[in-house]
């Protein structure tokens, strides 16, 4: 298998969490800036805002249990084996999740409790909880977020229900104002299961697509583009390795298509291993920071974990209000250009590659990798969220010597104060003294 970069400085004692000892082995990646935000709880802060959208959303879904899960540690067999994740999917990488040790990690994703909720015996649930993923630095990620996951299934006898509650939701849809694009078509690139009926797997994404429109209107349903015209959402075909077919949602916000959620018709095999072979229905499992963004208007996803009372005191149980932006401080951007160690794969961060199946990388064996987001760790760890984004400017291969050379722009900016210039330059430093020492690589 392929070198990869030593894992971000990991501390010598083995992990204590939750009343669990972990020992540490070379897939322990766990920063200290990850493990202080294990117990923020954002979820249950009653004014904050992705605990008032998650309200929002469980009144929606009335009839469905209501979970939030509160430790983030699983094993790697249930965030990926279980739900049948290949052995070489990118997500599994160190560079890509977050591991305790080989066996244990924090949940990349909330399907991760998939199987153990089916086997409970629940039919209609909603389980919301913090996910960890290490990923590129921007306004949309974070290598903590939320996600809620939402499933219904039935069972055999009961799917004959579901033509008439199909009916009952399209006329609910009939007078929503939004631009809902749909031309998402089953495909061989996108089928019904085998040991499905197609007449019930046909009622069982209606349902599906029914239930989150419906989600949808309700809370986008007033929200206008910059235009002032309703907010554009499309459906677009998508591979997850636990459902099929499978879709993702998107919404045209800030220029750009900003996924919401991704969601399918649950693998059998899923329900097989809950013990719940009888049943079948749909899953999906939706960014609560991605929605939360649009509704409040918040610009930064950095601004969730503010504790800053200019934040917190903006927000109101059931309501959704636009955030007011209390005054943007200035940014201070600072270059970072360095060459690679010779014979080196680069890796740009995938996003959302954790739970999907996007952005595969095939490394050759041998060769070492320089992978973005071990870079953009390194860059959190120092400089926490005063870091911005990240973004690469330039990449260049020198046309005798091949060696790579790449040049990224660091975007410092606090949320709440104006940062001075020796301490942008103090922080540059110390990123520019830990890249150097710990990926090999030289500056130019
Ligand atoms: C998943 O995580 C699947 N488990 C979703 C799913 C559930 C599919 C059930 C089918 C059935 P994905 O990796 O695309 O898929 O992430 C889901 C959502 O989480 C994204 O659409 C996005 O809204 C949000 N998300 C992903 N990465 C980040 C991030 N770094 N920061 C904030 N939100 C993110
Ligand atoms: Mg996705």
């Amino acid at each position: 298998t392929a070198l990869r970069s030593p894992p971000a400085a990991p501390s010598r004692e083995p992990y204590k969490l939750y009343g669990q000892t972990y020992p540490l082995d070379t897939h322990s990646n766990l920063p200290p800036t990850i493990i202080s935000k294990l117990d923020r709880g954002l979820l249950t802060h009653p004014s904050h805002p992705l605990s008032i959208l998650r309200q929002i959303i469980q009144d929606h879904f009335a009839s469905a249990t209501s979970i939030v899960h509160p430790n983030p540690v699983v094993s790697v067999f249930q965030n990926f084996d279980e739900l049948g994740f290949p052995a070489d999917h990118p997500g599994r990488a160190v560079t890509d999740s977050y591991y305790l040790n080989k066996d244990y990690m924090l949940r990349a994703h909330t399907s991760a409790h998939e199987v153990e909720t089916y086997r409970s015996g629940l039919d209609h649930w909603l389980l919301s909880a913090d996910v960890y993923r290490r990923d590129e630095i921007d306004a949309s990620h974070y290598p903590v977020f939320h996600q809620m996951e939402g499933t219904h299934v039935w069972s055999e006898s009961e799917l004959d229900a579901l033509p008439a509650l199909n009916a009952k939701l399209a006329a609910d849809l009939a007078g929503c104002p939004l631009v809902i694009e749909d031309t998402t078509q089953i495909s061989p690139s996108n089928p019904y299961q085998p040991s499905h009926d197609p007449r019930h797997a046909a009622q069982i994404t209606q349902h599906l697509k029914h239930s989150l429109n419906s989600l949808i209107f309700r809370l986008f349903g007033g929200v206008a583009q910059s235009g002032g015209e309703p907010l554009r959402v499309r459906w677009i075909e998508a591979f997850f390795p636990f459902t099929t077919p499978s879709y993702e949602v998107e919404v045209w916000w800030g220029g750009e298509w900003l996924e919401l959620l991704g969601c399918g018709v649950v693998m059998q095999k899923t329900l097989d291993l809950a013990g719940q072979s009888h049943k079948s229905g749909w899953a999906f499992g939706l960014g609560l920071e991605r929605i939360a963004m649009v509704l409040y208007n918040i610009p930064d996803i950095r601004l969730f974990w503010s504790t800053d009372a200019r934040f917190l005191s903006q927000f109101k149980p059931g309501q959704i209000t636009q955030f007011k932006p209390y005054s943007k401080y200035p940014p201070c951007h600072k270059d970072m250009s360095f060459w690679l160690p010779e014979a080196t794969v680069a890796v740009e961060a995938g996003s959302e590659a954790g739970g999907a199946g996007e952005g595969v990388t095939k490394v050759e064996a041998g060769r070492r990798v320089f992978h973005e987001n071990d870079y953009c760790e390194i860059v959190r760890e120092v400089a926490g969220d005063l870091v911005e984004t990240v973004t690469l400017i330039d990449d260049f291969t020198h046309p005798k010597s091949k060696r790579q050379s790449k040049c990224y722009r660091l975007n410092y900016r606090s949320m709440d104060r104006s940062l001075s210039n020796e301490e942008v330059n103090a922080l540059q430093d110390q990123v520019q003294k830990r890249v150097v020492s710990e990926m090999g690589i030289e500056m130019r």
